[in-house]
C-alpha cells in the first residue's frame, strides 16, 4: 500500500470558488460535501474560505491576495491540510504547497485517501492503489525516496536521466504490475459470476450514503455496513435474495460521488462490473438531502460512463421519513416557490411522470412502503426472467400473492 497521507483529527481548512458554473448557493453546498468527506477522513474542519473568481490563476488557482489570507490563517492556527473543492493542476498543487507549507489535497486526492483508509480486501487494495499511483504519477517531484529501486540507481540511469524520471520509471512498473495483478482477479471474478446461473441479476447504484446497503439488509435479512460516513462501502457483495417466490441476485457497491476521480472509475470498473452485468438497477436517491437531483445526474453521468444508462430502472427515492421540504411563512410575499418547497405527494407526481412510472419512494429505515417496493421489485424481476426463461412464466404469476 502506498504510505497514506492520513488526516488523523488534523485542523482542515477548505477553498472553494464561485463562478458562472458554480453559484454561492452551490459552492456552499459543494464545500459542505467537500466537509463531510474530510470529517470522513478523520480531518475537522475550522475555517473555509470562498472567492468569486471567473478564470482560476493558472499558479496559485486562487488569486494571490486571498492565497495570503489562507497563508496567514494556516500559520495562526496550527492547521495541517487545506483542501481544494477543484482538481488543483500538479504545478499548482506545488505552488500552493510552498506558499502554505502544509498538505494541500483537492477533491480527488482527498477522495483517494478515504478509499484507501476504507479499503479492506485486497482486491479493493489493489485497486485504490493503482488509483492512487495514477494521480500521483503527474505529481511526482523526486520525493519517491522511500520507493523500492529495483531498477534504478547506479548504472542503471541513462544518460542525463533525472531522479524523477527514474521513478516515474518506478511508478509506471508499478501501475504495469498492478494492472496485471487486477486482470488475474478479474478473471476470476468473472468466472464466479458466470457460474451464477440463471438468476436474474438487480444492482443497487446510487451516490453515497443514500441507504443502498441499509435497504440490501433490508430486503437480504443480512448484515451489511451501513453507516452515517461516505463510501461505507467499497467491496461488493452480492446476495440471493427471494421475493415471492422469485429469487433472485442483489449486488451493493460503492457509492457514486460528484467528480469521482476518474482514475478511481478506471481502477473500480471490475467492482462495478455488477453494474454493467445487471439486468436491472435499482437507483436509490437520498430525497431528504438538498442537492438529490444533482445527485441523480451525477450518478448518471457514471453510468453513462461505464454504458448502463440505458438499464431498466427502478428510481428508489429513499428516507421519506427525513424529509422536509423548505415552508414559506403565510406573511412571506417575496419568497417564489420553488421545487425546494415541494411536498412529498409533488416530487411523486413529478419522477412517476419523469420515469414513466418506474419510481418509488420509501424509507428504508423505518420500512414505510417496502410492501409497494416489493410488488414493484417483483413485477420488473419477473418480467426480465420471463424474457429469459419464456417457458417459466406460468411458475411466476404477474403480481406478487399477498
Ligand atoms: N432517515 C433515514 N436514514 C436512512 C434511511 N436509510 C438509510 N439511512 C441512513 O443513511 C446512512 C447511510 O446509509 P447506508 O446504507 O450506509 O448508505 P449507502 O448508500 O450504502 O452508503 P455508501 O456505502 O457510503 O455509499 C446511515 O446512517 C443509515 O442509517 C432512511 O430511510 N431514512
Ligand atoms: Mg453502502
Amino acid at each position: 500500500m502506498l504510505e497514506k497521507k492520513t488526516l488523523v483529527v488534523e485542523n482542515t481548512v477548505l477553498v472553494g470558488i464561485i463562478n458562472a458554473q458554480q453559484d454561492e448557493d452551490q459552492s456552499k453546498e459543494y464545500l459542505d460535501e467537500l466537509a463531510f468527506l474530510a470529517l470522513t477522513a478523520g480531518g475537522k474542519v475550522i475555517k473555509r474560505f470562498t472567492q468569486k473568481i471567473s478564470l482560476p490563476n493558472p499558479k496559485t488557482f486562487i488569486g494571490s491576495g486571498k492565497l495570503a489570507e489562507v497563508e496567514l490563517f494556516v500559520k495562526e492556527n496550527d492547521v495541517s491540510t487545506v483542501v481544494f473543492d477543484d482538481e488543483l493542476s500538479p504545478a499548482q498543487q506545488n505552488n500552493i504547497e510552498k506558499t502554505l507549507k502544509c498538505k494541500i489535497l483537492d477533491r480527488t486526492g482527498l477522495i483517494l485517501d478515504i478509499f484507501a483508509q476504507r479499503a479492506q480486501t485486497s482486491y479493493a487494495r489493489t485497486q485504490v492503489e493503482l488509483a492512487q499511483y495514477q494521480y500521483l504519477l503527474p505529481r511526482l517531484k523526486g520525493l519517491w525516496t522511500h520507493l523500492e529501486r529495483q531498477k534504478g540507481g547506479i548504472g542503471m540511469r541513462g544518460p542525463g536521466e533525472t531522479e524523477i524520471e527514474t521513478d516515474r520509471r518506478i511508478v509506471r512498473d508499478k501501475i504495469t504490475l498492478l494492472k496485471k495483478k487486477l486482470t488475474v482477479i478479474d478473471k476470476q471474478m468473472a468466472t464466479q459470476r458466470g457460474n451464477r446461473g440463471a438468476l436474474v441479476r438487480v444492482a443497487l447504484v446510487g451516490y453515497t450514503n443514500v441507504g443502498k446497503s441499509t435497504l440490501m439488509n433490508v430486503l437480504s435479512k443480512s448484515k451489511v455496513f451501513a453507516e452515517n460516513k461516505l463510501f461505507a462501502t467499497l467491496d461488493t457483495t452480492v446476495r440471493k435474495v427471494v421475493i415471492g417466490n422469485l429469487p433472485f441476485l442483489l449486488s451493493d457497491t460503492v457509492g457514486f460521488i460528484r467528480k469521482l476521480p476518474t482514475q478511481l472509475v478506471e481502477s473500480f470498473k471490475s467492482t462495478l462490473d455488477e453494474v454493467i452485468e445487471a439486468d436491472l438497477l435499482l437507483h436509490v436517491v437520498d430525497i431528504a438531502h438538498p442537492n438529490f437531483e444533482e445527485h441523480i445526474a451525477s450518478v448518471n453521468q457514471i453510468l453513462q460512463e461505464i454504458e448502463s444508462l440505458d438499464k431498466p430502472t427502478l428510481m428508489v427515492f429513499n428516507k421519506i421519513d427525513a424529509y422536509a421540504p423548505e415552508v414559506i411563512e403565510e406573511d412571506d410575499l417575496f419568497t417564489e416557490r420553488t421545487s425546494k418547497h415541494y411536498t412529498l405527494e409533488e416530487w411523486e407526481d413529478t419522477w412517476m411522470a419523469k420515469m414513466n412510472g418506474n419510481a418509488l419512494f420509501i424509507s428504508a429505515l423505518n420500512k414505510s412502503n417496502l410492501e409497494e417496493f416489493r410488488q414493484r421489485a417483483y413485477a420488473a424481476i419477473r418480467d426480465i426472467h420471463v424474457t429469459h426463461f419464456p417457458y417459466n412464466h406460468f411458475l411466476y404469476p404477474e403480481g406478487l400473492e399477498e
